[in-house]
């Protein structure tokens, strides 16, 4: 049988080969499939706040702070893309109420903006830019106002989907719609300077506000926090993580509390899956005091495994700097995460697998130990959401060992699936890996399963050099290189690398060492052999001249032994 088989075998063994099965429970929309199929999308936060360099605007900020230099939605999406993203969703008005589009309904936007000399629309370059790029785009229309003199009135509500309706007609498909629930109260509101208090659940008469959203892009999903249900959820958070129990299930209606949201409702009468909204910075707007604290990739890979991996998907913000573009070390960051991901998911063990199935367990055997430390299941979502509970175990020397999720916050056992389920644990090598279906609400169909071996992230380290503000991150694209960047430009002028001194394998002979400053162009920096290496395994040192660098990429051309390169420390050696 072919590569796929086990995946396809797997799916009608858990299915039954003959019978058609029928959905159990609500079942997702046509929309929400090719949604959540999505993935990870980008947010982008870019407003008056970037050039005022806070998170909320007042709503009196000057429009002639919008003047950047060098704005470029080509580069926003083409880093978007190369970072894994499937879509854009934009800022188009914030709570501050300055719209980057020239809307034709108020003077609060770009076109009373000195960029481009009022003739602007950042929400045509981006929409634009993402269908040059492949990538699907959606907007963020801020419910709350605070700019606006009726805000709180009905004429605001008027307003506020005369607004929309330009979004939704002059752009092209958008594929989500993104109503922030905040509603501070205090604002600029026209100049009265005062607090206005809304209910936000029957301020802004949401049932009507959909009907014309579904009449005017009726394959685009609704994310609505604050009032009716749409067909997305917040996860409760914004700090990049679902429920490890995740039920895409909720009340038709009534209030929502912080559990209901973070793990979903086991017995929820209408889907409506989360996504998992952060930052990749602490911030949602860009402010230069954050450059040094861009996710780390170790954190964005956490980020992933605790929302994609949990039957969610990843809403990623990349904020714009004040120049009009996505500041370097994010780009490269994000970069860097989308490498990982598909390092870690490249091969699949399973395929590798004999499969063997009985009633509601699956084991794959080996011929030979293999070593792993992910798992992953994604039910057919499409027939609904069945498997409760699951347990997995590994054969190591001739016993069963149960494996636990590393990344466990509830401590009670392995719960749910749906659309993808990614389970962390510490390397093993087995022979066989057991997958049991404990507890479900009907027969599962289970429609892949995948074990991997991700390589090893180390944790980023401080930099001993020139920039202190500058930590260098080291982690493996594959078992036989190691990466590593910073969050600003080096100059690099040696490496050094002690190897293993445990007698553990993996002692490099011979090397290759590469600079780059985008990923994609590498300059060789040094290669050849360490001469004696086994015999008196000290630090090794490569010297050359000064090199600028934002990553450096270390290849082990030649083991001692092992198939995975070792070592007990590296350092880089920076400044002139
Ligand atoms: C929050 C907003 O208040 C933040 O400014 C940001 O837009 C975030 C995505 O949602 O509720």
């Amino acid at each position: 049988m072919k590569k796929l088989s086990v995946l396809v075998l797997a799916a009608l063994l858990l299915a039954g080969c003959h019978a058609r099965i029928e959905p159990f429970g609500p079942v997702p929309s046509e929309d929400q499939l090719r949604w959540q199929d999505m993935e990870m999308y980008a947010f982008i936060h870019y407003s008056l706040n970037t050039y005022t360099d806070q998170e909320w605007g007042f709503g009196d900020e000057d429009p002639a702070l919008f003047n950047p230099s060098d704005l470029d939605c080509r580069q926003w999406a083409r880093v978007c893309k190369q970072a894994g993203m499937k879509g854009i969703i934009f800022t188009a008005k914030h709570h501050c109420g300055f719209c980057m589009w020239p809307s034709a309904y108020t003077e609060y936007s770009v076109k009373n903006a000195p960029w481009k000399d009022g003739k602007g629309d950042v929400v045509r370059e981006l929409a634009d830019a993402c269908r040059e790029e492949g990538l699907k785009f959606a907007v963020y229309l801020s419910p709350w106002d605070r700019n606006h003199a009726e805000y709180g009135r009905p004429e605001y509500v008027t307003y506020f989907r005369n607004q929309l309706r330009e979004l939704l007609t002059d752009y092209g498909d958008i594929f989500e719609v993104w109503f922030d629930g905040a509603n501070g109260g205090d604002g600029w509101y026209g100049g009265a300077n005062e607090t206005r208090r809304i209910d936000g659940k029957t301020y802004y008469g949401w049932a009507e506000t959909f009907r014309m959203i579904r009449e005017l892009q009726p394959n685009a999903v609704i994310w609505n926090d604050g009032g009716d249900r749409g067909d997305l959820r917040w996860v409760g958070t914004e700090a990049g993580n679902v429920g490890e129990t995740n039920w895409s299930l909720m009340p038709a209606t009534g209030d929502t509390s912080y559990p209901m949201l973070h793990y979903g409702v086991e017995d929820g009468d209408v889907w409506c899956p989360g996504e998992t909204n952060t930052s990749i910075r602490p911030g949602w707007f860009y402010h230069e005091t954050e450059n040094a604290h861009v996710k780390s990739l170790s954190k964005l890979m956490d980020t992933y495994y605790k929302s994609v991996g949990r039957n969610s998907t990843l809403l990623l913000n990349f904020p714009v700097a004040p120049n009009g573009r996505i500041h370097p070390t994010d780009s490269l960051r994000g970069i860097a995460f989308k490498k990982m991901i598909d390092e870690v998911f490249r091969d699949n063990l399973a395929d590798k697998a004999r499969v063997v199935r009985k009633d509601t367990v699956t084991t794959l055997v080996f011929k030979r130990p293999v070593s792993f430390n992910r798992f992953l299941a994604e039910e057919d979502i499409a027939l609904g959401q069945r498997v409760k509970k699951f347990s997995l175990e590994a054969f190591v020397n001739g016993t069963w060992q149960p494996l636990t999720d590393e990344l466990a916050e509830q401590g009670d056992g392995l719960t749910t699936i749906g659309h993808r389920r990614i389970i962390c644990f510490p390397t093993v090598t087995a022979t066989k890996l057991r997958f049991t279906v404990t507890d479900a609400k009907a027969r599962p169909v289970i429609k892949k399963i995948g074990l991997y071996l991700a390589p090893e992230l180390t944790a980023d380290i401080p930099d001993s050099g020139e920039k202190k503000s500058s930590a260098l991150h080291i982690f493996f694209s594959s078992p036989t290189q190691m990466l590593m960047d910073w969050d600003t430009q080096q100059t690099v002028t040696g490496f050094r690398y002690l190897p293993p001194q445990d007698g553990s394998p993996g002692t490099i002979t011979h090397y290759t060492l590469w600079g780059s400053t985008d990923w994609r162009d590498w300059t060789q920096l040094a290669s050849g052999e360490f001469s004696n290496i086994v015999n008196n395994p000290i630090w090794q040192t490569l010297t050359f001249p000064p090199a600028k660098v934002r990553m450096l990429k270390f290849d082990a051309d030649r083991l001692a032994d092992g198939d995975r390169m070792g070592y007990e420390d590296v350092e880089v050696v920076t400044g002139e």
